[in-house]
């Protein structure tokens, strides 16, 4: 704790100093979080837009998941799983009836799941579609985001994410998105593919909304080609999206989920994936698993967190928010020189700005939107993503919207 009182400038001095200087933040030093607000060493309070990237979509700390983190804490944290525990099989019910699937693995982090997805995928190719052993092709999209790990970026097309960190795991095609014949095409010109990975909305490429059907067609092309469609819903999943699901909208039931983030609501690091028994049952005990994977205080805490999701209705108000703010969006887009446009489903938006001629024209906008008491970052150069919890209420967004508008102004 911070029982020094250091300032905010103390602390950013100390990350500086001893951390790894593996991000750029914004230069507000958190201390306190509360449903849609933070506050910072100096007590400056602020709508938090970014909701730690789709964790936190129940809103900071939220009371019922923080009493359920308590209460289990003080009982017990962890037993890896040479041991069974009180809280995994009730987890495991009541995750895989709560997305309509027979089986889930838990993991911890987005991107373990999305390491568990792929080798669950390559491991049914093998032993269920008959593929010769390492010769799994899976089919990713460009401008994808699914993780840091070291084979998550080989198939990334960011030079930022893969930059001098080969050499990099083969077995990937990279498509286009958004392009269904494009993935037609490689399932019928390849040999040997298991699936294909996809984010139902490409979060980091800056809540880039595919074109209605695409996700329906290539669910369709894998199916009529016998490969795995796997939804990364880690960012667009738990109600972020105005759905339960992103790929709900188009009715996809994923061949294999994967979830991460908001699974906990921000509380405790929890990520799953989930599939049909014939699909799961490819992996044996010993061939796959996590010291953390399964632990009770990750158990309860994703069961309450998804109780809040669904007990507040959080898919159906980040539905009409998300409606009222790119309307308001529009307004401000149609008469501004800066703000080009807004896109986005749900509560997963992001402003296109004009910076032609305007050096990080995104950046500067985020730091003017902290001064005005509004926390956002930019994603790439000139898109700022704004994505606040799901229990943002109609006044709290309108107040949000007109620190948007002010803060956009002072840059005309
Ligand atoms: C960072 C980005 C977002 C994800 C999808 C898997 C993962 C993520 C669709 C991995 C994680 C996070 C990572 C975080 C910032 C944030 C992010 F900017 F990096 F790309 F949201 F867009 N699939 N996204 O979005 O989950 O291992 O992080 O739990 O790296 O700073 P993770």
């Amino acid at each position: 704790m911070n029982e020094l009182k250091l300032s905010s400038k103390d602390l950013m001095e100390l990350e500086n100093n001893f951390g790894a200087h593996n991000y750029h933040s914004i230069p507000v030093v958190l201390e306190k979080g509360d449903g849609v607000l933070v506050y910072d060493i100096e007590g400056k309070q602020y709508f938090d837009f970014l909701s730690a990237y789709s964790a936190v979509n129940q809103g900071h700390s939220n009371p019922k998941i923080i009493q359920t983190l308590i209460d289990q804490a003080r009982k017990l944290t962890l037993t890896s799983r040479a041991f069974y525990n009180s809280q995994l099989g009730l987890f495991d019910k009541f995750v895989t009836e709560y997305f309509g699937y027979d089986k889930i693995l838990p993991m911890n982090t987005g991107a373990e799941a999305v390491e568990t997805a792929l080798k669950l995928c390559r491991k049914w190719a093998y032993e269920k579609k008959g593929l010769p052993d390492n010769s799994a092709q899976i089919v990713v999209c460009e401008n994808n985001f699914h993780g840091r790990t070291t084979t998550i970026i080989s198939f990334s097309v960011d030079p930022e994410a893969y930059g001098h960190f080969g050499p990099f795991t083969p077995g990937f095609i990279i498509i286009p998105y958004n392009d269904a014949d494009a993935l037609e095409k490689v399932l019928i010109e390849t040999p040997n593919i298991a699936g294909f990975l996809v984010e139902p909305i490409q979060g980091e490429a800056g809540a880039f909304v595919p074109h209605d059907g695409y996700l329906r067609s290539c669910y369709n092309i894998c199916q009529q080609h016998n490969v795995l469609f796997i939804a990364d819903e880690v960012q667009t999943g738990i109600a972020r999206t105005g759905k339960m699901l992103a790929c709900d909208y188009e009715s996809v039931h994923p061949d294999i989920l994967i979830l991460g983030k908001a699974l906990s609501g921000g509380v405790y690091p929890v990520s799953a994936v989930l599939s049909s028994q014939s699909i799961m049952d490819v992996f044996q005990p010993g061939q796959h698993g996590s010291t953390f994977g399964g632990n009770p205080l990750a158990a309860a805490v994703a069961i309450s967190a998804l109780e809040v999701v669904r007990d507040e209705n959080l898919a159906a108000n980040a539905f009409r928010m998300g409606n009222i703010f790119r309307a308001e969006m529009k307004i401000i887009c149609e008469t501004s020189k800066i703000a080009s446009f807004v896109r986005g489903k749900g509560l997963l938006n992001a402003l296109i700005v004009n910076d032609k001629g305007y050096e990080n024209l995104a950046w500067e906008v985020c730091l003017k939107l902290a001064e005005n008491g509004l926390l956002a970052k930019p994603t790439h150069s000139n898109i700022i993503r704004f994505a606040p919890p799901l229990i943002i209420t109609e006044t709290q967004l309108n107040e949000c919207i007109l620190i948007i508008k002010k803060t956009i102004k002072s840059f005309e």
